[in-house]
């Protein structure tokens, strides 16, 4: 098939599986023809069977605001009809399905082009619910050929909050268990944490919506009993507030701040555990990779992580804001050598018996033949 691929190309999950997944699907044999506004950044080396191509935009005075939308439709026409593509798969709805929505008008029958659009998260739970979204999300679903969403919990809202009645296919996140998987890292856990001391990690955008100071909140409590460190990787609005409360809370020693990181699996591989508080979460992609790497997890009980996390075997599901529980929870694996490792296993044997990426590019892959014959 030849399929183009649109998506954030920057540091998010939706970026992260719409790369993973063209990646996935050149080397099957498809043609993949990624277009956005800069290469994706897990697009970082030669891939066979994979172009990128850039969305150009001008400056010009009139225009007060960049007309990304309108950009990327033109590019996504010159694309469809000089590659013949097949289908355009856009990840997160705002503002790609309507741009593709938009390209398929302006081809206007000379091709059959069908447009995928997959639903990640904000885009429907948060964004997407504005008044001066919601009517044009609505069409843009409506009206694409197929739609996937990332959980069950999604597929719900999205029906139910735009009141839409089509079907959605859920096609579940996914990680590479070849690349995320335990590795031997104690030369950096040696640089992060003095011998015997526990790790605890999160990864983030740094959103409201993260919670980012709840984790800090928990492992306040954990370090009280156990000797530890906490590692907060990634970058976003909220890290001002996190380092305020670190510094309030006395724990600028214990908690470190590590930015942007390209190295992940190092990083989590040496830690022993995951916390994603979130105050929502359509999947939870981060606390997959971190499963890989056999760390257990411990998350709030939103949106799509019951149906990744398992209560009681790969880790502890809490309602949201109760640190203290998922703090009791995190102290009960942290001084439990057996159970912990039981359930380090478990999180792996679970990442890679029904997430791997072997297993969900050939059901993207059936969904666009399904979508291709209809
Ligand atoms: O929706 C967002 O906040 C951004 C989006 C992204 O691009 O990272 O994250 C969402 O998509 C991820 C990939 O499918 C999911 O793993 C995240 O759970 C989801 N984020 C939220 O629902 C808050």
């Amino acid at each position: 098939m030849k399929i183009g691929i649109t998506c954030y190309p920057t540091y998010g999950g939706s970026g992260v599986i719409a790369t993973e997944l063209g990646k996935g699907l050149a080397l099957r044999g498809h043609q993949v023809h990624f277009i956005s506004y800069a290469l994706p950044f897990r697009l970082n080396s030669f891939v066979e069977n994979v172009v990128f191509h850039e969305v150009e935009m001008s400056s010009y005075p009139l225009f007060e605001f960049p007309l990304y939308t309108l950009a990327l439709a033109s590019k996504m026409v010159e694309v469809a009809k000089f590659e013949h593509l097949d289908l355009l798969h856009v990840h997160y709805a705002i503002p790609h399905a309507s741009s593709a929505y938009l390209a398929k008008q302006m081809i206007n029958g000379s091709q059959n082009l069908k447009i995928v659009t997959t639903l990640h998260g904000t885009d429907i739970t948060l964004v997407g619910l504005e008044p001066s979204f919601l009517p044009l999300v609505k069409f843009s679903i409506e009206e694409s050929d197929g739609v996937t969403a990332v959980s069950r919990f999604l597929k719900e809202k999205t029906l139910t909050n735009y009141d839409i009645n089509k079907d959605i296919e859920v096609i579940p996140n996914f990680v590479d268990t070849q690349h995320f998987k335990p590795t031997v890292a104690n030369c950096i856990k040696n640089r992060l944490a003095a011998e015997g001391e526990k790790i605890m990690i999160h990864t983030s955008n740094f959103r409201q919506v993260k919670r980012v100071t709840d984790v800090i909140k928990i492992f306040d409590i954990v370090q009280k009993e156990i000797p530890s460190k906490l590692l907060l990787v990634g970058d976003g609005p909220d890290r001002s507030e996190c380092e305020r409360l670190t510094r309030q809370l006395d724990l600028q020693d214990k908690v470190k701040f590590l930015g942007k990181q390209e190295g992940l699996v190092e990083i989590l591989s040496c830690s022993d555990l995951f916390l994603i508080p979130s105050q929502s979460e359509s999947f939870g992609l981060s606390a997959l990779e971190a499963m890989a790497c056999g760390l257990p997890v411990i998350s709030s009980s939103v949106g799509g992580l019951p149906e990744l996390v398992r209560h009681n075997e790969t880790g502890f599901i809490a309602e949201i804001g109760d640190v203290e529980r998922m703090a009791k929870y995190a102290i009960d694996l942290l001084t439990n050598q057996k159970k912990y490792e039981m359930f380090s296993k478990k999180s792996r044997e679970r990442a890679v018996n029904v997430f791997d990426i072997s297993k969900i590019v050939p059901l993207y892959e059936n969904y666009y033949k399904k979508i291709l014959e209809a």
